[in-house]
């Protein structure tokens, strides 16, 4: 077992043995799993993150979202995308889990493992690694792009097609997909739908998938009970998309927050371990819906050309505008983030000053909340600070200490920033300047200042500064 396994074996069995209530005894949880989640509208660089934390994981697990998501990892120069595939998979030694929470579109599926087989020197089984619990699958409709929205709209009215229906009496399963489809297609008159041929095609998946269907709940309570391993989940989509805290009606169709996690795998959430909040540098939308701190001038322009602001799956540019940390706040507020993965500072590197959502006005008042309204939202107005930027390249700086100043104390502000009332500032500063160093005794004593301290700000644990995982900085 590596050392880092060891600790994180250590650290759940002393989840079990030391409890702060008294009179509560906690139940021996067994293993945790370790959480990556989108903190603003998605494309923070989810894929990234999880591919870097993958490197000794035993399983990658999807929870939630289809093959509208678009994941990227770039290794030895080759750029994958991922959408159905958890981005782990890269990890040859990893077994990648796509839990009962996903939609699935089957030739899509397997036409993104063969892709991505082509890409690869490796001659990964990427398929016969993929686990499929009681997923929902969907036949494309053709009018709704990937067709996400129609088949969680089928799940929630009982209507909609199981892999593990897929995999029992196939007479069965074609009655259930008739009668989908009718629905369907009085839903959308236009719509034909080949029943004959679409049927014929599913029939055939039943043999390619016979060797990678699971029981989930039970796969995943015996990875969670069996000897320690190394979980991780990978969110799809981002906390401001939930379909319940979102920017509803403008979001997708399933829980991309934390609680998706455990409703997506069937576990419970006190083996729910480390939750990464992925922060982009600045923020981007791809779609519509409000975005207050949208910049529709130089900055935008450059942040999206820079940042290569393009849509994954669909080629969409993708709006952008300065980093907000109301919504970060509000997505730490639901989720509990235990770090932040901030990626593409480097996209920062050559403005003169940046700027910050810090808070949110409505007719000259401030407001304490995210607000849940569309029209509220849309007509906040944003108060920035602004710090000085760095003016310097930082793509091949690879510690945090090589990083300019300024680069430096942005990260700080977003950490200071999203403090909770009750934080002690004395500590926070002493922490802050703690952080920067790589000396022992500094770690030795920014650990002891965390552990009694009772902020739940959480701590920038990975800052990215390019592309592949090598370029992402870690801060103890
Ligand atoms: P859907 O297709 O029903 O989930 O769309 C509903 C809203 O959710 C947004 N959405 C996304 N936003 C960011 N990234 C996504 N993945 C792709 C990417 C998107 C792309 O990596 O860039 O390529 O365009 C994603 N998927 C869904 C979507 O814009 C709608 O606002
Ligand atoms: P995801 O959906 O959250 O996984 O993110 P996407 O893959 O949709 O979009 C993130 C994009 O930013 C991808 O093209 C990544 O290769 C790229 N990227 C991620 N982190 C960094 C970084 O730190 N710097 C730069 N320059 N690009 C990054
Ligand atoms: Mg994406």
């Amino acid at each position: 077992m590596s050392e880092s396994r060891r600790k994180d074996a250590a650290q759940n069995g002393a989840a079990h043995s030391t409890s702060t209530e008294p009179h509560v005894a906690r139940p021996n949880v067994g293993n945790r799993v370790t959480v990556v989640l989108g903190a603003q509208w998605g494309d923070e660089g989810k894929g990234k993150v999880v591919d870097l934390l993958a490197q000794d994981a035993d399983i990658v697990c999807r929870c939630q979202g289809g093959n509208n998501a678009g994941h990227t990892v770039v290794v030895d120069s080759v750029e994958y995308d991922f959408h159905l595939l958890p981005s782990g998979i890269i990890n040859p030694k990893v077994t990648a889990f796509i839990g009962n929470g996903v939609v699935i579109h089957l030739p899509g599926l397997f036409e993104e493992a063969e892709k991505n087989m082509r890409k690869g020197k490796s001659e990964l089984p990427y398929c016969l690694k993929v686990l499929l619990s009681d997923v929902l699958c969907v036949f494309s409709l053709g009018t709704t792009k990937k067709g996400i929205g129609p088949v969680y709209s089928a799940k929630a009215a009982r209507s909609g097609l199981r892999i593990c229906d897929l995999m029992s009496d196939f007479t069965q399963f074609s009655e259930r997909f008739k009668v989908l489809a009718s629905q369907y297609q009085s839903m959308y008159p236009t719509l034909e739908i080949d029943i004959d041929g679409e049927l014929c095609k599913l029939k055939d998946y039943v043999e390619k998938l016979k060797h990678m269907v699971k029981d989930g709940v039970f796969y995943m309570y015996e990875a969670l009970h069996g000897p320690p391993k190394k979980i991780l989940v990978e969110g799809a989509n981002a906390a401001l998309l939930d379909i319940d805290f979102g920017t509803y009606p403008f979001v997708t169709s399933s829980n991309c927050t934390v609680g998706g996690v455990c409703t997506g795998l069937g576990m419970p959430p006190q083996n729910v371990g480390e939750v990464y909040g992925v922060v982009k540098a600045y923020t981007t939308r791809v779609g519509i819906g409000a975005f207050p701190s949208e910049q529709f001038n130089d900055v935008g322009e450059l942040l999206q050309t820079r940042g290569k602001e393009v849509g994954v799956t669909t080629g969409r540019k993708r709006r952008c505008g300065w980093l907000d940390l109301v919504l970060i706040k509000y997505a730490h507020m639901i989720n509990g983030f235990t770090a932040l993965a901030l990626t593409k500072l480097d996209i920062l590197d050559v403005l003169p000053e940046i700027k910050v959502g810090v808070s949110y006005s409505v007719d000259g008042e401030n407001i304490p909340n995210f607000p849940a309204n569309q029209e509220v939202l849309q007509s906040v107005e944003v108060q920035y600070a602004t710090l000085p930027g760095w003016n310097s390249d930082t793509s091949a700086i690879r510690t945090f200490d090589e990083l300019p100043e300024n680069a430096q104390k942005y990260v700080r502000y977003i950490e200071e920033h999203l403090g909770v009332p009750g934080k002690n500032p004395l500590l926070t500063t002493f922490m802050s300047s703690c952080r920067g160093h790589r000396y022992i005794w500094g770690h030795l004593v920014f650990l002891l200042i965390k552990l009694f301290n009772n902020s739940s700000s959480p701590a920038v644990k990975w800052i990215g500064v390019g592309k592949s995982r090598e370029s992402m900085i870690q801060i103890f």
